[in-house]
This record gives structure tokens, sequence and C-alpha cells, in this order.
């Protein structure tokens, strides 16, 4: 073997005295669209900003993340939610803002009002992204994760932002003040909600046991179903975080809202089908598999 002194650096060094292997190191300006996510941290990873981070890479989409609040949990059990200081909010979304070209922008659990009112202060500031509202207040283990206050805030300051809400029929019934018990008052439920907001609407029927899992978007000019096959036997947790964090990469990616929906609806599915499923001291715990 040849000393290392001997060895020579096949690229000439570039000014600045570094290394440049061209065929390595790209330079130009990177061409992948950015999505932020503004979320809670799930430790079990299988919601939350954890559940976005996957899917926007699973999409090819450059994430970033503002945390707003740390959950200690598993799947089917939280055990504690600790709330970010809104200041560390506001200053992780203004600094990512001001630095990145963020394309899109998805909300998930922002936990209690001084949050809700400080995402929305800090989101009016900035321009050019699109904004994904997914307005999580109950986990699918039942848990609470949204104080009540917190509800008249998003109405008032969060949904005008947004190009689109993600309610599932919990979080509709809760925003409605009534229930949503068939399709057809889904489609009704989705155009008031619409109409109430001056925004579009996907109302969410997974809930709604079936044979299909059957989504309606309202955007006032038009209505439109997503359908896929329900899963049984499944225990998902962090479906709603992977399908708003889909419709937020296409988005980024300059889709259509529709064709972005129909993409995501596609993307959830798969990840539920090819779902992971472990054996533990507490039975059996199961992840989704988000990719491509
Ligand atoms: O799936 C709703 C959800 C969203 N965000 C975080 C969560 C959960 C559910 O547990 O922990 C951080």
């Amino acid at each position: 073997m040849r000393p290392a002194t001997e060895m020579v650096c096949p690229v000439k060094l570039s000014s600045a005295g570094y290394c440049c292997i061209k065929s390595k190191i790209k330079r130009q300006t990177s061409d992948v669209p950015i999505a932020l996510t503004i979320a809670g941290s799930d430790s079990s990873a299988g919601a939350g900003a954890q559940a976005d981070l996957k899917t926007f890479t699973a999409l090819g989409v450059y994430g970033l993340t503002a945390i707003t609040c740390i959950v200690a949990e598993t799947p089917g059990k939280v055990s504690r939610i600790q709330p970010a200081d809104p200041e560390i909010v506001r200053e992780q979304i203004e600094l990512l803002l001001k630095s990145f070209p963020v394309a899109a922008i998805k909300t998930g659990l922002l936990c209690n009002a001084e949050i809700v009112a400080q995402v929305a202060r800090s989101l009016r500031k900035a321009k050019g992204y699109r904004l994904v509202v997914d307005p999580v207040m109950i986990a699918t283990s039942g848990d609470v994760l949204l104080e009540p206050e917190a509800i008249q805030l998003y109405q008032r300051d969060l949904f005008p932002l947004a190009t689109l809400i993600t309610p599932n029929l919990d979080e509709a019934t809760r925003l409605l003040g009534h229930p949503i018990r068939d399709l057809a008052a889904m489609h009704r439920a989705a155009r008031t909600l619409a109409t109430k907001y001056g925004t579009a609407v996907l109302l969410k029927g997974g809930h709604l046991r079936g044979p299909r899992a059957i989504d309606v978007l309202s955007s006032g000019a038009y209505t439109k179903e997503y359908s896929a096959a329900f899963l049984p036997g499944v225990k998902t947790h962090g479906t709603g975080c992977t399908y708003s964090a889909a419709i937020a990469a296409e988005l980024a990616k300059g889709a259509e809202l529709p064709r972005a929906i129909a993409v995501a609806k596609k993307i959830v599915s798969s990840a539920i089908r090819s779902h992971f499923v472990w054996k533990s001291g507490r039975g059996k715990i199961f992840a989704l598999n988000p990719r491509v």
C-alpha cells in the first residue's frame, strides 16, 4: 500500500481550499420542495411530527418541524402531554419561514389556546405557502388532546388562513354541534363547514364503520368523494396525521387540491395495508408504514 503522504487528490482545490469532487457535490440550489409541520411529538412515532416527517420523506419532500408539545404515549395510551412555551413555538416557525422556501405547511396537535393563537399570529405574517389544518382534538384511543377553549381560536384565527381543513367525524361533530350519522349527512356537513369557514373542507368518514372508508371534500364550488376499502383488524394510530401530511406534501410539489387528496388517500390506505405489527408485553402493537 502506498503511504498516505503520496496520495494525490484527483480534483483541484476550490478557491476556499476545499477539495471539490464535482461528481459528488451538487452546488446548485436544490429543487426538492419543502413542507413544514407544526405539530406535537409522539414518542411512539406513529402520529404527530414523526409521522409527518416519515410521510414527507416517503413522498420526496424535505420536511421541517416546529414542535408544539411533547406527548409520552404508545399506540392506544396517552400517558402525559407537556405543552411547549408558545414563545419557542413562535421562534421555530418564524425562523424556519425566514430561512427556507416553505411551499406547504400543516398543523397537527396544537394542544392549547395560547399555542393556537401564536401559530395563527406567526402564519399570518408569512406568505406564499398553502396550509392544511388538521384540527386534532381527540386521539384514536379516545384521549382528549386539545383544551376546549382552543376550539374557538381555531375557528376565529386559524381556519381563515387554511387552504384545507381536515376534520374527522368527531371533530366535525364538535364544530357543528350535532352528530353526523351517514354519507348523506357527511355531504351536508362538509358543505356547511366549507361555507361557514370560507375554505375547502375534507370530512373524513373513517369512523363510520362500513366496507369502505369514504371522505367528502367540499370547496363551496364542488363536492367530491374519496373512497378506499376499509381495512378491519388493524389498530390504526396516526392515520389522520399521515393523511394531512401527505396532502401537504403533494401541495408542496404543486398539485391541485383534489389531486393532492387523491394521492394522499392512496398513501394512507397503503400505509394501513402494509402496517407493521409486533408482539409486546401488553399485546400486539401496530404501526403504519407510509411509503409510495
Ligand atoms: O393522532 C392524533 C395525534 C396527533 N399528534 C400527536 C399525537 C396524536 C395522538 O396520539 O400524539 C402528537
